[in-house]
């Protein structure tokens, strides 16, 4: 699923802090944070995962 970044299966905050932290070194990416599809996971992948989240959250209060 796009965006399941944690391969929990479902897109969520979490997949979000889990991006983020692997830009930051903290724990081992998976393919699903690259989500820009340049096969590299960076600081642009966690822009588009908040876009992602957002974008949810956007859908739910509409
Ligand atoms: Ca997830
Ligand atoms: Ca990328």
């Amino acid at each position: 699923m796009r965006g399941d970044t944690n391969l929990d299966g479902r897109v969520s905050i979490a997949d979000l802090v889990f991006c983020a932290n692997h830009v930051l070194g903290k724990v081992e990416g998976t393919k699903a944070c690259d989500l820009n599809d340049d096969n590299i996971i960076n600081a642009y992948d966690v822009v588009e995962m908040r876009k992602i989240i957002c974008s949810f959250i956007f859908i739910v209060f509409q």
